[in-house]
């Protein structure tokens, strides 16, 4: 018997359900497998390949991984007691078939279920749209969906638009996936899934890390723009020029007198620390008390919504959006004007960018996939003073001056100003993913000969536009399924 199939059974631990497998069930199973030739270990190590559950969903079973201190659960193969017993059938380890795996989305299925009422996964019935997909922040697949990202970042610093796309989609395909990619079997029929896509897939199930995305983190011009755009302001063109001068780092950057930067750049390297560090949910909540707080002082009535991906459920971010309307009669075109001007004089704006509003009336959607909008709009910086850190335990005997300590954070947000009637589709808009964004408006155009922006929905057949006063109402004019905020995550 081979040796190589290393299993460990889930037991029952405290505080959870008697669902689990019980420690006599547990005992006598292990003693059949072992008398079968298998190697079962009573405690999870580091040699352990396969992980059997019983009656467990996968989130319990991930869960109890991250209380063992297992980060990574995709070096294991989590499968459900079925498995086990075609083993135990087979006399051997069989090859894992779907139907045996431990999946995200419903519960792989249960003995006494019979495999006919049990809803199969079925690769060619997932769209190619990810508005189409429900998509939540569980990723099975993070080590492939890393690799590609590095891969469609190095290709967006090239302006390699379609490369960059390629990486995007199949990564977004591949967070969808209820169950982790363990063998290329796994991706046959999935959309978006070109060679480029396949050849990283495949080192990666072979040599555990993609070669190709190691070379591009060395890569010097990788590094570089890495670098450049990770300051506000910087984007690809700046980077590109700072490059071709021969600059690599942000000290040749500082150190170079001769360079101008914009007002927005001298922001972004002099708040860099705190820039380049995430913003928290505890963080969001706090500026959004602020923001709330001040609008309200001007228009009562005002509707201030966070938005971007604090909207999908993410912990973290690299700023916090806002998306403010009017629902009452009364416009304000002012409102924002006064907004940061009260910020002012309250000492916590640390930088503004107010972009005057460009819509025109009737204005034709926009046909481009990453169009921006033209709302008014505010890239600010806050100044989000934190309760101070109590160090008096160990300050007693150095003396520091309290007020030299920094007792504040800069924060980056993003105020969009949409009047009452454009709200749902701004909403739409700047929840996100940028992915699922794009796919809506792809979506749109191809399937549904209509035109989708942030500010409209236009049926290029009826020469109509389609109001709506809520998502729902626009996933309804494209004959979609509504897909909730935390499953756009694509
Ligand atoms: N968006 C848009 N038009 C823009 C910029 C952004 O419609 N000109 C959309 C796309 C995603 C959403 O707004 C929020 O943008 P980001 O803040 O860049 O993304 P995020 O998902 O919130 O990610 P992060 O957590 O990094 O802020
Ligand atoms: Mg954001």
């Amino acid at each position: 018997m081979s040796s190589l199939s290393l299993l460990y059974l889930m037991c029952q631990t405290p505080g959870y359900s008697q669902r689990k497998m019980g420690m006599t069930r547990r005992t006598f199973l292990m003693e059949l497998a072992r008398k079968k030739g298998f190697r079962v270990e009573s405690e999870l190590s580091d040699s352990v390949t396969h992980i059997v559950a019983e009656k467990n969903s996968y989130p319990e079973v991930l869960d109890w991984l991250r209380g063992q201190g297992v980060g990574d659960s995709s070096r294991f193969e989590l499968l459900d007691i079925s498995w086990f017993t075609a083993c135990m059938e087979a006399g051997r380890p069989v090859d894992s078939e779907m139907k045996h795996r431990l999946m995200e989305q419903g519960y792989s299925p249960p003995l006494n279920i019979p495999e006919s009422e049990a809803l199969p996964f079925v690769a060619s019935k997932v769209s190619q749209y990810s508005c189409q997909r429900k998509t939540t922040l569980n990723n099975c697949n993070k080590k492939f969906t890393d690799a590609f990202e590095i891969m469609a970042e190095n290709y967006e610093f090239k302006e390699n638009e379609i490369f960059c796309l390629e990486f995007l989609r199949a990564a977004s395909v591949l967070k969808f996936l209820p169950f982790p990619v363990i063998r290329m079997k796994d991706i046959q029929g999935l959309p978006c899934m070109g060679d480029r896509v396949r050849d990283v897939i495949e080192e990666i199930i072979e040599e555990g890390e993609s070669s190709r995305a190691k070379e591009v983190l060395n890569d010097e011009r990788y590094k570089s723009f890495k670098q450049f755009t990770s300051v506000f302001g910087v984007g690809v063109k700046t980077s590109e020029k700072w490059y071709r001068m021969g600059l690599r780092t942000l000290e040749d950057i500082k150190a170079d007198k001769s360079l101008k930067l914009s007002k927005m750049q001298k922001a972004g390297f002099l708040y860099y620390e705190d820039l380049v560090s995430c913003v928290s949910k505890a963080e969001a909540d706090a500026v959004s008390l602020i923001v709330r707080n001040t609008v309200c002082t001007f228009l009562p009535d005002a509707l201030v919504t966070i938005t971007g991906g604090f909207r999908r459920g993410k912990k973290t971010g690299h700023d916090i959006d806002f998306l403010i309307t009017n629902p009452g009669p009364r416009e304000d075109d002012d409102l924002l004007h006064k907004v940061v001007d009260l910020w002012k004089k309250q000492g916590l704006l640390l930088y503004c960018d107010i972009i005057e509003s460009t819509f025109l009336k009737e204005q034709m959607p926009s046909r481009k996939v990453d169009a921006m909008d033209s709302f008014q709009k505010c890239f600010a910086i806050l100044k989000l003073c934190q309760p101070r850190v109590d160090n008096s335990c160990y300050n007693t005997s150095k003396n520091i001056d309290m007020a030299e300590v920094k007792d504040w954070k800069a924060i980056r947000v993003d105020l969009i100003i949409a009047p009452f009637e454009q709200y749902a589709f701004a909403l739409l808009g700047w929840t996100g993913s940028r992915q699922f964004g794009r796919d809506l408006r792809r979506y749109a155009i191809h399937e549904k000969k209509m035109i989708l922006d942030n500010h409209a929905l236009y049926d290029r057949k009826k020469r109509i536009f389609l109001k709506a006063r809520s998502e729902e109402e626009i996933f309804a004019h494209l004959d979609l399924d509504y897909v909730e905020p935390w499953e756009r995550n694509a």
